[in-house]
């Protein structure tokens, strides 16, 4: 019996998504490049394994899977993806699907799909988010592609991805690049939390001088809030974890220095490239940055010392509480950014990616999730294009959760504390809201040592300014 679909690369996602997929009932041919691993993978599946045909080489996957043939590629993104791409094509026919779901850059992804031919098989570019756990039990699923393209593949998507209240978290977003352009800036608003949690981690740790299981229970206690998501639920497990070796608590035997493979740096670079503010991306991805800088921190911890003689915060209800609420706002604000970067592209790029819909495959399934996107979710439903500050619910979240963000800022600023991602949120927060801004300024200068010329309030036009009447 033929195969129902393809997978070829069998690393940690693309086992665990093959899995998922056999158990949903459809028969999958696996393809690994090293060879033993597809019959190590065989031998593991256990009951599955007669819903999983195993095979040695590409022609034979191909001969395994039912035509027209959807084919997922879970290998490393960049070259590998085009060698698999070139050695698959012969094999291939006009009506198969080559399903692209690793972390791609979307670039690589529209070239791909401009570079097939008219005979050649179609190409879909597809996000996928939750780890080896979502993809073995249900990730969230972001296409690009074509309308019929998806519609051929939709219902093995729908089966294996993850359901918020029986809902599918898999969705077409756009065609070519869309799907992972979402993927990319979901990674970075991912980066933008992981940095926040990780800041009012150090203000509790730092400024407060709690224990990190002390600090796991503050953040299990949020997590039955307005928080709720995965990332605080992880949180507070890692903090209440031993380490087995010491018998010391887990985070403080860890290296305080952050990977990152590149999704988080894309999402800035992008935002960049389109002219959007995604500030608190940036600062994540420049946090991690600063944190890999383990041997001259120490030499400016040297060099500078304790310049606040040890200054610590009052620890009390109410500040706690600040911190609570402050990390919300200041999610609010780095969400809102992620989505307005989305909303550029999609203009730009004439994709249409529904804001909504993003929001609402990303409440299960991915590491974002949350309870919190099922309200960004509701406050796009007709309001596409709007940045999320100005959706009456958050209005209102911001007008209180600003004030307690604020004192966390400032408070650990005058403590010596570090909040790149909290600050940068703030400030986006202060300065979209500020009705008359400081650029009159900016403009002023460029007219004055470049004759760039500027707008006037009070007149239609363009003018010049002054500058030779003054020394
Ligand atoms: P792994 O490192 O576990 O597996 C990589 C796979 O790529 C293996 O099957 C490997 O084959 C194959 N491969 C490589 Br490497 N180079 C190849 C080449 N030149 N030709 C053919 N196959 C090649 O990675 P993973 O964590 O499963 O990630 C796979 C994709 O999913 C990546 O794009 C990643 O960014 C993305 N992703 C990962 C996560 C996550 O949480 N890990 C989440 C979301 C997306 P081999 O066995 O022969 O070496």
């Amino acid at each position: 019996q033929q195969a129902d679909i393809g997978l070829i690369g069998l690393g940690v996602m693309g086992a665990n998504l093959a899995l998922n997929i056999a158990e949903n009932g459809y028969r999958v041919a696996v393809f690994n490049r090293t060879v033993a691993k597809t019959h190590q993978f065989y031998e593991d599946a256990g009951d599955l394994k007669d819903k999983i045909v195993p095979c040695e080489t590409l022609e034979d996957l191909a001969k395994n899977i039912r035509a027209p043939r959807p084919i997922i590629l879970m290998v490393k993104a960049g070259e590998a993806v085009d060698e698999q791409i070139a050695a698959l094509k012969p094999f291939l026919a006009k009506d198969d699907i080559i399903i692209d779901a690793g972390n791609a850059n979307f670039h690589d992804t529209v070239r791909r799909l401009a570079a097939l031919g008219p005979n050649d098989p179609t190409f879909v570019g597809m996000g996928v988010s939750g780890g080896e756990e979502g993809a073995r039990h249900g990730p969230s699923i972001m296409v690009g592609g074509t309308p019929e393209s998806y519609a051929r593949i939709e219902p093995v998507l729908t089966a294996i991805s993850a359901k918020y209240k029986g809902e599918s978290c898999s969705a077409l977003l756009g065609p070519d690049g869309a799907g992972h352009f979402v993927k990319t800036i979901h990674n970075g608003i991912e980066y933008a939390d992981m940095q926040m949690i990780a800041e009012v981690y150090g203000i509790l740790r730092d400024g407060l001088g709690l224990a990190p299981d002390a600090i796991g229970r503050i953040f299990e206690k949020w997590n039955e809030g307005p928080l709720n998501s995965y990332l605080i639920e992880i949180t507070a497990k890692v903090l209440a974890a031993t380490d087995k070796d010491t018998g010391k608590p887990a985070v403080d035997v860890i290296l305080d220095s952050a990977g990152q493979k590149g999704t988080g740096r894309w999402a800035a670079i992008e935002a960049q490239m389109l002219g959007i503010p995604a500030t608190a991306i940036e600062a994540a991805v420049a946090a991690r940055s600063i944190s890999s800088l383990v041997g001259e921190r120490k030499l400016a911890a040297d060099a500078y010392g304790d310049l606040l003689a040890g200054r610590k915060l009052v620890h009390d209800a109410a500040f706690i509480d600040a911190l609570e609420d402050g990390l919300l706002a200041g999610k609010i604000a780095a969400y809102a950014q992620g989505f307005e970067v989305m909303a550029g592209a999609s203009k730009e790029n004439g994709w249409n990616v529904p804001l909504a819909t993003t929001a609402r495959i990303w409440r299960a399934g991915c590491i974002i999730r949350s309870q919190f996107l099922d309200e960004i979710a509701a406050a796009f439903e007709g309001s596409e294009g709007k940045n999320l500050l100005l959706a009456p619910a958050f209005v209102e979240r911001m007008k209180t959760g600003s004030a307690s963000l604020r004192k966390v800022v400032a408070e650990a600023a005058l403590a010596g504390l570090p909040t790149p991602a909290l600050s940068a949120a703030l400030n986006y927060f202060d300065g979209y809201r500020q009705q008359r801004g400081t650029a009159n300024v900016i403009q002023a200068q460029r007219d004055f040592f470049g004759a760039h010329g500027f707008k006037r309030l009070d007149q239609d036009g363009d003018f010049h300014g002054p500058w030779s009447d003054v020394d």
